[in-house]
């Protein structure tokens, strides 16, 4: 059985866990309850010198992150629903709408973290503007831009979606006002992806 570090507020892990979902693998993948914090110093995440979560145990004790790469992992170990496509023009089209999301995950999450480790007098707020602007800019290029749902989401749309789902849990989903039409996909999203739902920490204790 392979181990995940999991934490139910994490984006990057939820990401992970739906693709296990979303691939038929959690007979395969046990997550191990972790946190972001490097003094916790649990077993499984100092395998990663990054300290950082998702990490995943793999069978043979092999460490993988992050969570492009466990996701991608995972897509080669059954064929079917295929999350990243073989060939090579559907292959950087879903990579580049996925690192589009984690861009806007990222810089998301730069604004808790400044906010978390800094009094809130020593804010820089001319770096959260910054952040800000990335996260305003990344979703109206996807309010205009995001194709369609397919039968089954791709390895790019769940990573919108779980970014979404951030702005959701830290933001209390200001996103939604301004683009209607990423809500009606989410909405969408979650109805093809039950495992969405299962996953979210809006309104979990300590997330
Ligand atoms: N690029 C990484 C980012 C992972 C990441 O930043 N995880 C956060 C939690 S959401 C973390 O572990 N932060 C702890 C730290 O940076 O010290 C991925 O996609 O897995």
């Amino acid at each position: 059985m392979m181990k995940l570090t999991a934490s139910v507020a994490s984006p990057f892990v939820r990401k992970v866990c739906l693709t296990v979902a979303i691939k038929g693998l959690s007979d395969r993948v046990q997550e191990v309850s972790d946190t972001s914090d490097p003094q916790a110093n649990k077993d499984i995440r100092t395998k990663n010198p990054l300290f950082k979560i998702p990490t995943l145990i793999c069978d043979d004790g092999s460490m993988l992150h992050d969570s492009h790469v466990i996701c991608e992992y995972l897509d080669t170990l059954k064929a079917e629903p295929r999350l990243i496509p073989a060939d090579p023009e559907g292959r950087i089209r879903v990579l580049s709408l996925a690192a589009l999301a984690d861009g806007l995950i990222e810089s998301a999450l730069l604004i808790v973290l400044e906010k978390r480790f800094r009094p809130e007098d020593k804010w820089v707020q001319s770096w959260i503007d910054r952040q800000q602007k990335k996260v305003d800019a990344s979703l109206d290029w996807l309010e205009t831009n995001l194709p369609p749902l397919g039968d089954v989401p791709n390895y790019g749309d769940l990573t919108v979606a779980c970014g979404l789902g951030y702005l959701d849990l830290r933001a209390r989903g200001s996103w939604r006002v301004k683009h209607p039409r990423l809500v009606a996909w989410l909405d969408q999203f979650a109805a093809k992806v039950p495992a969405y739902e299962k996953t979210s920490a809006v309104g979990v204790e300590g997330a």
